[in-house]
């Protein structure tokens, strides 16, 4: 019988553990980076600053996940029976400890899933309560943060005997409880808001992305698109808004409830996993204004042009750091490609993906005129049935918990402490800046 994966996990964090500590005590002196007034006011851009061995984001090639690429991390997980798509499960297995799992492992996170899915009945009552007109993400958010009462770890740790060495342990049977629960919230958040409270009940048979589809009441290949869609929005290393957020209220040893709920707060940002819904909200703008005709390439670029004249950003293009297409963004065009090319709204993201980014370069404000993620991921919704677009960020949603979760429990484990950087006055950093000469460049 194969090792079970938390005794598999204990035993790589015992191997990691060494690593870390050496860095900290023999090299802690050793200088990373040096940090400039531009990156302190512009949004902290570039400082090397967090660590994480979960994935890691080269601006050129884009993320890969425990040193795979995305591509490859489709191609070596174990597929879910009757798919081409690795399960989610697997994808969790990987994350945490690095290796790729047999069909056993996998299966034995499916299982660990499928025993803790059932969500505890106040969870209906909270989302029942919520006001009228709530967004899902505030719904979504609040759903998770109710489940604090069930966290391991806060009652653990208030009972006194934890010890430091061993706050990974119920961390991570928080997590898997908060993650095997997160596609029924979402499914009943939706059934609540746009189907009269109808919900389909979960079936145990099925993984994660199956299960999905199914509490979704839709056919397939809706079950490979929610696989794929978790799997491909499940990390982009640390420093994201809602990677980092996850992370910093979790180095308050706030549980993974409570960082899981923060962090899709910072999810719900336009800028950021919001994107997914502003996107498909221009679209429909640009469809309304065409009557619903495919536009020509020029009544596009017209369209783009009007929206950055007004002052807006053109949703699903550009990037804090990636400097070409996003690989997310392939994988998902790739698929549609395949599954509705004759989809007229996606010849739309089609034609985008010709017309934006020369215009982007012509404007001279982006850094990056390619598309991200969220340019293609709204379009594959749409296409089978789930028009609700405000939705969308809660599906982001799923699938990032999976990475930050699986980033806190390392945290724990290698013991990183609070996070507490120093912040200056304005006043301090213009005493720096005077009589230092600027340095221009070639
Ligand atoms: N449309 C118009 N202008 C854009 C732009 C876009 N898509 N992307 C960047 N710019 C502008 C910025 O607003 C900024 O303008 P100002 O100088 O007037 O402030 C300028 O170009 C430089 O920005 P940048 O350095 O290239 O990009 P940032 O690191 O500051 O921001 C963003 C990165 C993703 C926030 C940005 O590209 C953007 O707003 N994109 C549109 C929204 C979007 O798609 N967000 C999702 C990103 C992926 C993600 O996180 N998903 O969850």
């Amino acid at each position: 019988m194969a090792k079970r994966l938390k005794d598999t996990l204990y035993e790589k964090i015992q191997d990691w553990r060494p690593r870390t500590e050496r860095l900290m005590k023999e090299y802690g002196d050793v200088v990373v980076d040096t940090i400039t007034i531009s990156q302190i006011l512009g949004g902290m851009r570039g400082i090397k600053s967090l660590v994480s061995d979960i994935s890691y984001l080269d601006p050129m090639e884009g993320i890969r996940y425990r040193g795979y690429t995305l591509p490859e991390v489709f191609e070596k997980l174990p597929k879910a029976k009757n798919s081409e798509m690795p399960t989610v499960e697997s994808l969790f297995y990987l994350l945490l400890t690095g290796d790729i799992p047999n069909e056993e492992q996998a299966a034995e996170v499916a299982d660990e899933f499928n025993k803790r899915r059932i969500l505890p009945r106040y969870i209906y009552e909270v989302i029942d309560g919520m006001p009228c007109c709530s967004h899902p993400m505030t719904i979504f958010s609040t759903a998770i943060l109710t489940m604090h009462r069930e966290s391991f770890f806060t009652k653990k740790y208030h009972a006194g005997g934890l010890h430091k060495a061993d706050y990974w342990d119920p961390t991570y049977e928080d997590t898997l409880n908060l993650l095997a629960k997160l596609p029924e919230v979402a499914t009943y958040i939706y059934a609540k808001l746009y189907r009269d409270g109808k919900r389909i009940q979960s079936n145990p048979n099925l993984d994660m992305g199956g299960n999905f589809a199914h509490m979704m009441g839709i056919p397939k290949p809706y079950d490979d698109v929610s696989r794929m869609h978790f799997i491909v929005h499940a990390d982009h290393e640390a420093g994201n808004v809602s990677a980092h957020t996850g992370h910093l209220v979790a180095s308050s040893l706030s549980d993974v409830y409570l960082s899981i709920s923060a962090m899709v707060n910072g999810l719900a940002g336009p800028l950021h996993g919001l994107a997914n819904q502003e996107v498909l909200r221009w679209l429909q703008d640009l469809m309304d204004s065409m009557n619903g005709e495919v536009p020509t390439k020029e009544q596009l670029s017209k369209f783009v042009w009007d929206t950055l004249n007004s002052g807006q950003v053109i949703p699903g293009f550009g990037h804090a750091v990636l400097r070409k297409t996003d690989p997310r963004y392939m994988l998902q065009r790739e698929f549609s490609l395949k599954n509705l090319a004759d989809d007229p709204l996606f010849k739309v993201v089609s034609m985008l993906y010709d017309v934006v980014p020369p215009i982007l370069r012509e404007q001279g404000k982006a850094k990056n005129p390619w598309p991200n993620v969220d340019a293609q991921s709204g379009v594959i919704q749409w296409h089978y049935g789930v028009k609700e677009y405000d939705f969308y960020t809660v599906l982001f949603g799923i699938g990032r918990s999976i990475g930050i979760c699986a980033n806190i429990i390392w945290d724990r484990a290698l013991g990183y402490p609070l996070e507490r950087p120093k912040s200056l006055t304005t006043a301090m950093l213009e005493d720096m800046a005077v009589g230092i000469p600027v340095v221009v460049e070639d």
